[in-house]
């Protein structure tokens, strides 16, 4: 099966393939956290380890000054030792959560549309690399997953912010199966 995806759509090239967040040579890396900013599993860990003590750090200061962060907003901290300038940290649904599986499709997909938006508008970035959001601890099967990534990523390149930056989307998983799925979606959506 196919392990690689490469597409544009107006300037903004959008690829999917494995790798290791964390070495992502970008200005964004996208963290699946949770609302209490606490990474101590999953990319969050992967995240927070590369990284260094920075993160976490800033996260609970985050925390202890606002609150937690609610499900599908974003907010952001420095990338530490990691490659990237900064880590935007964004809280997808839990599958268990919800009987009404609508909601958890559209939080999905208002946390990638708030993470494209906020790494264009407020941290001016080219590059951003994004994680399969909700699908691991939390339970997103991968396929719902990867639909609603591709429909916000659709909308942002469609009608991108005014001085609109962003150019270089990147899904990278770490986990070959996730990542067949997602070339498998994305393929047939651009
Ligand atoms: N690079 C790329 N993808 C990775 C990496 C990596 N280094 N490590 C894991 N993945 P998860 P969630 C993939 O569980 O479902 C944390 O504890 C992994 O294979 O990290 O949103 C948070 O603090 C999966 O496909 O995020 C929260 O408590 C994807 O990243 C909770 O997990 C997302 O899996 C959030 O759960």
């Amino acid at each position: 099966d196919e392990k690689h995806f490469v597409g544009t759509v107006s300037d903004i090239t959008i690829s999917v393939y494995e790798g290791d967040l964390t070495q992502e040579k970008v200005d964004v890396v996208v963290n699946a956290a949770n609302e209490r900013l606490y990474h101590a599993g999953g990319v969050a860990l992967a995240i927070s380890e590369a990284g260094g003590q920075k993160i976490q750090k800033e996260s609970s200061e985050y925390v202890t000054k606002h609150g937690t962060l609610p499900i599908g907003q974003a907010m952001h901290t420095g990338a530490g030792k990691m490659p990237c300038k900064y880590v935007i940290h964004t809280v997808g649904p839990k599958w268990k959560d919800h009987a009404d599986k609508e909601t958890v499709q559209s939080q999905l997909y208002e946390a990638l549309f708030n993470v494209l938006h906020y790494a264009a508008n407020r941290l001016k970035a080219r590059s951003i690399a994004i994680p399969a959001i909700s699908a691991g601890i939390y339970g997103v099967p991968v396929d719902i997953c990867a639909v609603q990534l591709v429909l916000a990523t659709q909308k942002f390149v469609q009608s991108p912010p005014a001085n609109n930056t962003l150019r270089d989307i990147r899904f990278v998983n770490i986990d070959g199966q996730i990542n067949s799925a997602f070339v498998r979606v994305f393929s047939g959506s651009f």
